[in-house]
């Protein structure tokens, strides 16, 4: 020990002595002390963004704020920290509004299939209008959400078995979908034969053959090696994806306003920067992936959405939301559905 720090110490012990420039107070001793969950690795940008986002949380508010993320899942799968969410176990969840609307029902209205034609007019509703419209059902079930949703993706299928060149490809295959009645709904569209299960048991069904296939964004593909236990990719751009940065309600109302300002800055900035650095990465995943033995296709997408015209799928989430709710999301995306 060196002499400053045992004397340090010893001034401490005396209660004679203030060290000016270190806190003697443990780092865990910060007022707020708050969990954050994800069901992505630390290789993802949400998590990229996140851990600068911590870091500057804590400085802005002069440690008062102890964020501590809990990524891939750690805290459990994404059903099961909802319900941590909202009983308070968890303060933070990164979370798809379609899993989400297991709890908020018409939270799931950003994913309708192929209702975004490109990243301009996902950001344009999400910031505007439609991301307003579902931020205030979010609130109205007592979570707050942040302002700026962050990047998930658009979802592509892939296979262990065959490529999905036409919507005749997807009749009996069996098919991951999150837990989610959205995705079992759209999938049910094409005749799939869909089964529920969460992020964190999708590399294993997989890898057990309980399921052939999956859909998510290429990142995710990239993230999690899915290449190991899937060969084909098919290019469906079905549906766009985000991720709510969601809050307990009674955590958030209950911290103090300056302090919420500064978070609630720092994680919409963060946000912004996530959704470029998954733009960044996108142009080169497909090339990455083909580098690791992936077999792409493209499809023609109007016969996927005209499969699922023709199920009703559209018409029977028109009833489940309301023609209020319609009509804000062909207003957002710019074209009826
Ligand atoms: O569960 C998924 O497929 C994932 C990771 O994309 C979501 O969080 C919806």
């Amino acid at each position: 020990m060196s002499l400053s720090r045992r004397s340090l110490l010893k001034g401490t012990a005396a209660g004679l002595i203030a060290a000016p420039f270190i806190s003697l107070r443990p780092a865990s001793a910060a007022e707020f002390d708050l969990k954050m969950a994800n069901n992505m690795p630390l290789s993802h940008p949400t998590n990229l963004s996140l851990a600068k986002a911590v870091k500057a949380i804590e400085e802005q508010t002069g440690g008062r704020v102890k964020l501590t993320v809990f990524p891939q899942s750690q805290l459990g799968a994404d059903t099961d920290v909802l319900g941590q969410l909202r009983s308070g176990g968890v303060d933070f969840f990164h979370l798809s509004p379609l899993i989400l609307s297991t709890f908020v029902a018409n939270a799931s209205i950003s994913g309708i299939g192929f209702a975004f034609k490109d990243y301009d007019s996902v950001w344009k509703a999400m910031d505007g209008d439609l991301g307003a419209y579902v931020r205030a059902e979010i609130e109205g079930k007592g979570l707050y959400a942040f302002d700026r949703i962050w990047d998930n993706g658009f979802r592509q299928i892939s296979s262990s078995t065959k490529p999905i060149a036409t919507p005749a490809d997807l009749e009996n295959f069996k098919i991951r979908v999150p837990v989610s009645p959205m995705w079992t709904s759209m999938f049910s569209a094409f005749g799939s034969a869909t089964t529920s299960i969460n992020f964190a048991e999708t590399y294993t069904a997989l890898q057990t053959g309980i399921v052939d296939g999956q859909e998510n964004p290429l990142q995710i593909l990239s993230d999690f090696k899915l290449w190991e236990v899937q060969k084909y990719v098919s290019m469906t751009n079905h549906m766009w994806d985000g991720f709510w940065l969601l809050a307990n309600g009674r955590m958030w109302r209950g911290l103090p306003d300056d302090v919420k300002e500064i978070m609630a800055n720092v994680f919409n900035a963060e946000a912004l920067v996530q959704r470029e650095t998954m733009a960044t990465i996108n142009t080169s995943l497909r090339g990455e992936l083909e580098g690791n033995g992936m077999v792409f296709n493209d499809v023609t997408t109007a016969d996927f959405q005209k499969k699922l015209v023709d199920a009703g799928f559209y018409a029977e989430w028109k009833g489940k939301f309301g023609d209020d709710a319609w009509a804000k999301l062909e207003a957002a995306v710019g074209h009826s559905l």
